[in-house]
């Protein structure tokens, strides 16, 4: 059955949640977790050094570079059930990707702290499309130099959130501690690098 997608109209953005976007999520979630060259970087901040709260990978097109958290990174080749949900969002919403960040989220005490994809590279205005697979979680938003948030979403699995441009120029997202919660999550966020600025 087709659900309509939710637009969520921001002051200067907008987000488009569609639920159950992908079906039958649990197999893809599994193999993606067992399968994905997984990496747990560590970030400088107030010179310290700190791993990651979570495992990433990022991949795309061979060759591509993407300059994010202070660091280069090299796309490793697309998994072929990335490809899929790829192709799957360009032949339903017209946006074409040329790599994607994965994310996995172990459990509750993993998590992303408040940020915009905005990185020069990805031009003005870029659209950034989210597939959640694994345990659902709250994903927050809030304006630039807000202090608090504004928007809670809880992303289910198997679903998409687009963040429609001019989002990133305007808010920053994030993806909470949930202490206590035992289960996964994988997050793919898709993404056009126009240069490698
Ligand atoms: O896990 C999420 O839903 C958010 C991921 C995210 O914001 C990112 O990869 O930049
Ligand atoms: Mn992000």
């Amino acid at each position: 059955m087709f659900i309509e997608p939710e637009y969520i109209p921001l002051a200067g953005g907008a987000l488009s949640y569609h639920p159950e976007y992908v079906e039958d999520t649990d197999g893809l979630y599994a193999q993606l977790r067992d399968e994905v060259h997984w990496q747990q970087p560590s970030l400088e901040i107030y010179g310290r050094r700190h791993r990651t709260p979570r495992l990433v990978a990022f991949v795309g097109e061979q060759g591509l570079v993407y300059r994010y958290s202070g660091h280069q990174h090299c796309a490793e080749a697309w998994p072929p059930q990335v490809v899929w949900l790829r192709d799957k969002i360009a032949e339903t919403t017209g946006y074409h990707f040329n790599c994607a960040l994965l994310n996995y989220y172990r459990d509750g005490n993993d998590s992303m702290g408040y940020h915009s994809d905005d990185e020069a590279s990805l031009g003005e205005a870029p659209c950034i499309a989210s597939i959640s697979l694994g345990c659902g979680r709250d994903f927050l938003l809030k304006p630039k130099g807000a202090r608090s948030k504004s928007h809670k979403i809880h992303l289910a699995a198997g679903s998409l959130l687009l963040m429609l441009p001019p989002t990133q120029q305007n808010w920053q997202h994030a993806l909470p501690v949930r202490r206590g919660l035992a289960q996964g999550r994988i997050n793919i966020t898709f993404r056009k690098v126009l240069s490698s600025l």
